[in-house]
């Protein structure tokens, strides 16, 4: 069961084992990676999906008739191997120009320019499959805040990413949206910095219901953030359309561990959430199950392809420990004690509030005391969560 198959849904983005391990302070201590060696590895490790930035791909500036070469050839490679394109996004962020922002950059030569290398890699991604379209914001952020029309950046950001889907319907390519919420790293503060601002920011566009999120681990944790509580507040709205799956310890710089290898109790409760839903049900994710980490600057090629493994792994992992949790009697009698189960009924009967009123058990009646001194029962349940994660039960 540990052992991962195309039914799992793992995906990876070329950018992740081909990160050549460049860091501010120093060079890369490995080679750069053939996109179509990576294809290969992946699929033989077992994954079923690659994702990539259109300069993953194919480098900034390539001409034309380059490019289509590369193209081919990566479609091969997709061919032979039988792995598929779930995802694709744009690098807005890596050259010069957008420096100070693509989409909502000062300079509206740059804008223009942002949206045009987006929509030219839609097209690719539409060609390759993919159902989700990935727009991660590094550069969409200020240093400085007087430098920054705060509120015309929103407008800017709202017009973008409305055109976008338009042209994506116009096309009938029926990508859907998902932005990727991150505090800060690279701009000093980033737009859109959690799933609560992108969640709010969606409900303002004409094409809403095209645009979801993609929240990533450790972005979340960045902020000192449950990223449990964030992805079941996506998937309460309907808006988890895709997921950045990695590790992260507490709040400093964005580490991009293995899956995890960073909070494990949070990545117990995310798979958990993931796969079942919540202790009641409720919606559960059906997406693909996407790794975006670096493997650590110290390994070479084989701890990158270890690495890959490893994120697979520790998710099925995590997944047999869920269900063994969720199966426990043990588990279901210790919910039940915490009354876990009774959040699902609703507060009111028969949704009037003129029942409560008359209701004198609720209010007039009602033992404050004896309920204020009632066990809480969780420390049972998070003891054998323990338990059920160090595979002790
Ligand atoms: C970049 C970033 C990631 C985003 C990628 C999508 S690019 O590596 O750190 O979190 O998911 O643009
Ligand atoms: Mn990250
Ligand atoms: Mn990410
Ligand atoms: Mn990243």
């Amino acid at each position: 069961m540990t052992q991962p198959t195309r039914e799992d849904r793992f995906s990876f983005g070329l950018w992740t084992v081909g990160w050549n391990a460049r860091d501010p302070f120093g060079e890369a201590t490995r080679p750069p990676i053939d996109p179509v060696e990576s294809v290969h590895r992946l699929a033989e490790l077992g994954a079923y999906g690659v994702t990539f930035h259109d300069d993953d791909l194919i480098p900034f500036g390539t001409e034309s008739g380059e490019r289509d070469k590369i193209i081919e050839r990566f479609k091969g490679a997709l061919q032979d191997t039988g792995l598929v394109v779930p995802m694709a996004t744009t690098n807005l962020f890596t050259h010069p120009v957008f420096k100070e922002g693509a989409l909502t950059a000062n300079d509206r030569g740059v804008r223009r320019f942002a949206m045009r290398k987006v929509m030219r890699n839609m097209d690719l991604a539409a060609e390759l499959g993919a159902k989700t379209y990935v727009l991660w914001g590094g550069r969409e952020g200020a240093e400085v805040d007087g430098a920054k029309d705060l509120t015309a950046a929103l407008d800017r950001f709202r017009e973008s990413i409305d055109t976008l889907a338009q042209y994506s319907e116009d096309r009938g390519y029926g990508l859907r949206f998902a932005l990727e919420p991150k505090p800060n790293e690279p701009r000093g503060d980033i737009f859109l910095p959690t799933i609560g601002h992108a969640i709010a920011f969606i409900s303002t566009l004409q094409h809403a219901d095209l645009v979801g999120v993609n929240p990533e681990v450790g972005h979340e944790q960045m902020a000192g953030l449950n990223y449990t509580h964030g992805i079941a507040q996506a998937l309460w709205q309907g808006k988890l359309f895709h997921i950045d799956l990695n590790g992260q310890h507490g709040i400093k710089y964005d580490q991009d561990l293995v899956f995890g290898h960073g909070d494990v109790l949070s990545a117990f409760a995310t798979v958990d959430l993931l796969e079942h839903g919540g202790p009641n049900g409720g919606p559960a994710y059906d997406g693909p199950r996407h790794f975006d980490y670096k493997p650590l600057r110290t390994e070479d090629l084989t701890g990158v392809w270890e690495s890959a493994a490893a994120n697979m792994r520790t998710y099925l992992l995590l997944k047999e420990r869920a269900a063994a949790f969720r199966a426990d009697p043990e588990v279901q009698e210790a919910l039940a004690d915490a009354a876990v189960p009774e959040l699902a009924t609703p507060t009111l009967e028969g949704g009037s509030y003129e029942e409560l009123l008359a209701d004198r058990a609720a209010f007039e009646d009602f033992d404050a005391e004896a309920a204020g001194a009632r066990r809480g029962g969780q420390v049972r349940i998070s003891q054998l969560a323990v338990e059920h994660l160090l595979g002790a039960r």
